[in-house]
This record gives C-alpha cells, structure tokens and sequence, in this order.
C-alpha cells in the first residue's frame, strides 16, 4: 500500500501542476472571474478522479501525456460541480475543503461564473489535447458531457435535491448516487480505455463494472466519514449531510452496514478485474485505497 501511496501523491503532482498551467491568468483587478476559477481549482483536495485516470492508463499502458488532459478536464469539472453544489441554492455551504466556499470569498454571482467558466474550460481543454487523434478527442467530449450532464452527474444532483427529508430505498439511493457521484469516477476510468486503440467490448465492461463499484465505494466511505470524521479533517462541519437530512448509507444501513457494503463494493470491482493481468495491480490497488481512505 504505501508504494501505492506514493504513486498517488506522484499523480496528485502532475495534476496540480498541469491545472495550474491550464488556468487562464486573471485579465483584470476589479473582474474577479479568474481568480475564482484559480481559487477553487488550486485549494486543496484529494484529487481522487485524475489519480484515476493516470492510474486506469498505467493499467492499460498508455502514455501520462495523452492522459494529463482528461485528468485536467475531469477535476475541472469536479471542481466545477463542488462550488455550484456550496451555493444558497443547493447545499448552502460556508466551507470547503477547509476554506471558505467559492461564493463566500467572493460573491454568488462570481461563483456562478466560475463555475460555467470551469465547465467549458474542461470540454475545450479535450478540444484542444493534441496527443490524441481528433476522433478520439470526440468520444471523450461526448464521454465527459454525458457523465456530466442531464444523463450523470447533473441529473443525481437534481435526485439529491428532491430527496432531502426523504427515506430512500438502497437501489434507489444508488441510482441517485450512480449518477451524482459515480458518473465522473466511472468517466476517470472510460475516458483512458477510450483511447486504446482497438481496445475490446469485453474490457470495456469490466472496467466499467470496476469502476461502478468503486464508485459507490467513494460515496459510502464519504458517507461514514461525514459521520466518524472531525471537522478539521473533513474540511466541512461534521455531519453536515445528515444535518441537512439527506439519506445515506450510514442512515440506512446503519455504521457497520454501511462500511459492510463498501466492503462488498471492494469485492465486486476486484471480481471484475479478476481475470486481468497483474498490470492491472494499480486498479485493485486503487480500490483499496478507497475503503481504506481517511478523509
Ligand atoms: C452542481 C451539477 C452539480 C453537481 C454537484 C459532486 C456534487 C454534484 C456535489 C458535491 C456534494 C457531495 C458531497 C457529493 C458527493 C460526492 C463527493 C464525495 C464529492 C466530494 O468529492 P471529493 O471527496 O472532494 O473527491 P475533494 O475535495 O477531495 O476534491
């Protein structure tokens, strides 16, 4: 594991370095815009999704270049969704990933802003990827929009929304999760595959089966620590989805119901890969990590 660990701090580096290049400088002092965009983008967090991507192309021996763009565009749009989700009109939050939300160090509008302006940087910065041969850069624009969209991630965050107050079913707490958190995980490890040349159906499915399940391991890891953690390692004020009567695995399942299930999540991506070399090591270690994570 501790290998694994610091191959994950390598990526989380090569992220942050080619986000920063792909910031756009701010234009003006009274526009505050860009530095919105750079504040939300450079402060802080886990970088779990880029991390995927390099990972899922280590898996599949493709080149860190061709990947620094879809990791880019695929936190870009996770970061996107965090400051549109802290605003009055969705979660109200003041804090995030330890500091002040992107709407109270600015203002709403400017948050707004931000976010759309990620949004689009994301699906230009895939236009743009010049190590990937234009008809591939299309799947993965389709591939983002998607999982980002009215089909993913937008549409489990308008689910989550309806449900406040709500008692859910655990198949219908997955669907809305499938979407609202799993779409981009299971982007971060489709967009990568997309780009192998020839690469079959039958490994397409595995991978997508892997990647669903570590998908909803994510979100109910993320649920149990919102309960077990403190504030200062989350970043947020501790239990703040129940607070805000959300339904959740730990609300549904119990504590150790729910750390049961991440457990079979485990089970089930490694299942999915079990017939795949042992270039796929970083994949099953990836998914350990994830159940394993503390914040
Ligand atoms: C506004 C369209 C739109 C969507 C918002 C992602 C999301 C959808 C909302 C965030 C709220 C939330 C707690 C979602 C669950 C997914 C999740 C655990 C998000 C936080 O992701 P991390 O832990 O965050 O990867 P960091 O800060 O590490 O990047």
């Amino acid at each position: 594991m501790n290998s694994f660990l610091e191959r994950l701090q390598s990526y989380r580096e090569r992220v942050n370095h080619r986000l920063i290049e792909a910031l756009p400088n701010p234009y003006s002092e009274t526009i505050f815009l860009h530095a919105a965009m750079r504040y939300s983008l450079t402060a802080g967090g886990k970088r779990v999704r880029p991390a995927l991507v390099y990972a899922t192309g280590e898996a599949l021996a493709l080149d860190f270049p061709c990947l620094d763009s879809i990791a880019c565009a695929i936190e870009i749009i996770h970061t996107y969704s965090l400051i549109h989700d802290d605003l009055p009109a969705m979660d109200d939050d003041d804090l995030r990933r330890g500091q002040p939300t992107c709407h109270k160090k600015y203002d709403e509008a400017t948050a707004i802003l931000a976010g759309d302006a990620l949004q689009a940087l994301a699906f230009e910065i895939l236009c743009e990827s010049e190590g990937i041969p234009p008809q591939t850069r299309l799947h993965l624009i389709s591939a983002l929009a998607r999982a980002s969209g009215h089909a993913g991630m937008a549409y489990g965050q308008a689910i989550d929304l309806a449900c406040v107050g709500k008692t859910l079913e655990l198949a219908q707490l997955e669907h809305m999760h499938q979407h609202k958190t799993g779409a981009l995980i299971q982007a971060s490890v489709i967009m990568p595959a997309l780009c192998v040349p020839g690469i079959s159906t039958a490994l397409i499915e595995k991978l997508d089966t892997y990647a669903c399940a570590i998908g909803l391991a994510f979100q109910i890891v993320d649920d149990i620590l919102d309960i077990v953690s403190d504030t200062s390692t989350l970043g947020k004020q501790q239990g703040a989805d129940q607070a805000r009567d959300k339904p959740t695995y730990p609300a549904l399942l119990g504590l150790e119901g729910a750390q049961k299930h991440a457990l079979e999540m485990h089970e089930q991506a490694l299942a999915s890969l079990a017939e795949l070399p042992q270039q796929f090591d970083v994949l099953r270690e990836f998914s350990s990590y994830i159940i394993q994570r503390s914040y």
